[in-house]
């Protein structure tokens, strides 16, 4: 199996300067983004990263003599001992490292070629190329961290506002992990006490026992469906929410967008059907990652390409979280305007406050905004994140599951949903016993402590390579 961490597989090293035997499952990596940079990372994680360090490394000392977690200035030479650059180099000695095996960390110069020769040093000394997210499978492997931690990392590396990187970070904390943890304790003493009246059916369960352990059910049921209650926000977190701007042409779509952004992502133009595609930036709304989509405006338009925009208006729509319709006060109401066709999850906005409203809009309740004065804008962030809050946003709860776990906690709410059943018909314990088992793997495989193997690719290959 690919995944042993601990794999006794030696491979004979390629150096001609030493013939000593490295583990075929040590890995390197390059751990920060390619491209230039002052400094770049090179990781190595395995048993053989500090032989490896030791043949590559010059300087004062051995690395296998440092200490661990100790920087040193050195030199990382080739085979033939040839400079390859001047780097820091640290031993994190096993278990106390992120992969909890012997780490070897390399600052080395952050230029593309002179990490990429850093690197082929490593893998010419014995190690093999890290798959993406490996370092951390390692960690979790290892006992590190629970997998809910494990994706947490994910989370914190692509978080985009304050609210998301504090969840991402209590999650790494293991906020998520202890509930889980409390769910399966509570689901393990529930089950102890069912296969008990299994291995002594002379004793069966008594009435008033039978009350508690309904109880107990109707409990742990509502603890799943408190997480399950999360995933919306979780979503919302990590994609953002799907704001789309749309309404007919001119009405100031394309100078909303570039106001809400603050800066000139899109054309403006007083040219009726300016945007024929959608345009998607992400800006920070208090803390919630907000998806903007401008959007080709609509009007009846003999030009292929534009309808075609328009076709892709009618599709952000269908996909909206929430939908801005916005509508030029100063022009007469378009003729796709349905007062009826607005509800939750749409906010209209009357634009250009600043000039004469036209008699269609009289006594016409909306919010009225300017995107040339700035005039309401504010009250359009109010009003965005009052209806994103709709949608079960709970800025203050920062636990937020995301689509795997749902779907785990799904099939748990169901099994005990069936066990619930079961007891109501008065089943033998037996068949509770099967339900129960079935809700604890399932809330098990969040964390990673049941089924492990299905699920670990699907995790670990949304990582980038060197975590
Ligand atoms: N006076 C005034 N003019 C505005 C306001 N908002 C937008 N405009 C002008 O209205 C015209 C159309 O603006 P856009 O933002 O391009 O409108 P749009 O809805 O994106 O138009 P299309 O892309 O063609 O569908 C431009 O000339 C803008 O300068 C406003 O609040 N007040
Ligand atoms: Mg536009």
């Amino acid at each position: 199996m690919h995944r042993s961490a601990k794999d006794s597989t030696l491979l004979r090293s390629t150096s001609s300067r030493e013939t000593e035997l490295i583990p075929a499952e040590t890995i390197a990596a390059i751990s920060t983004p390619t491209g230039e940079g002052a400094i770049a990372l090179v990781r190595i994680s395995g048993s053989g990263a500090i032989p490896i360090a030791d043949k590559l490394f010059q300087g004062k000392g051995r690395p296998s003599r440092f200490v661990s977690h100790v920087l040193h200035l050195g030199e990382i030479v080739d085979e033939a001992g040839r400079l390859i650059d001047e780097v820091m180099m640290s031993i994190h000695h096993a278990p106390s490292s992120y992969t909890g095996e012997d780490l070897v960390e390399i600052s080395c110069h952050g230029g593309t070629l002179v990490t990429a020769k850093v690197l082929d040093a490593c893998l010419r000394a014995g190690a093999r190329g890290a798959r993406p997210g490996e370092f951390t499978e390692r960690a979790f492997l290892n006992g590190k961290m629970d997998l809910t931690q494990a994706e947490a990392v994910i989370d914190l590396i692509r978080a985009r506002t304050d609210l998301a990187l504090r969840s991402a970070t209590e999650q790494l904390e293991g906020k998520l992990g202890e509930k889980i943890r409390a769910i399966r304790d509570a689901l393990v003493s529930l089950l102890a006490h069912i296969e008990a009246s299994i291995d002594f059916p002379e004793e069966g369960i008594e009435p008033d026992a039978g009350e508690k352990l309904h109880g107990r059910l109707y409990s742990i049921r509502e603890q799943i469906q408190a997480l399950l209650a999360t995933a919306d926000q979780g979503r919302i977190l990590r994609d953002g929410v799907r704001v789309v701007i749309y309404g007919a042409t001119n009405a100031g779509k394309s100078s909303l967008l570039n106001r809400l952004l603050g800066y000139e992502r899109v054309i403006v133009s007083d040219t009726h059907g300016t945007t024929r595609d959608t345009i998607e930036e992400t800006v920070n709304l208090r803390g919630i990652p907000v998806r903007l989509l401008d959007t080709a405006g609509f009007r009846t338009s003999t030009s292929d390409i534009e309808r075609e925009g328009i076709t892709r208006t009618e599709r952000s729509l269908q996909r909206a979280d929430l939908r801005l319709h916005i509508v030029d006060r100063n022009a007469p109401r378009p003729a796709h305007f349905q007062e009826n066709a607005i509800n939750g999850n749409e906010i209209v906005l009357l634009n250009k406050s600043d000039l004469p409203e036209h008699s269609d809009w009289k006594n016409f309740k909306a919010l009225r905004i300017s995107c040339a004065t700035e005039d309401g804008l504010s009250e359009l962030e109010d009003e965005i994140i009052a209806g994103i809050g709709k949608q079960n946003l709970r800025p203050e709860n920062t636990v937020a599951i995301n689509l795997r776990h749902r779907d785990c906690l799904r099939r748990a709410l169901e099994a005990c949903d069936r066990a619930r059943g079961g007891m109501n018909q008065g089943l033998s314990p037996e068949y509770l016993a099967v339900d129960l088992n079935e809700a604890l793997r399932a809330v098990g495989e969040v964390i990673g402590a049941a089924g492990v193997e299905q699920i670990l690719d699907s995790v670990f290959s949304q990582f980038c390579i060197g975590k």
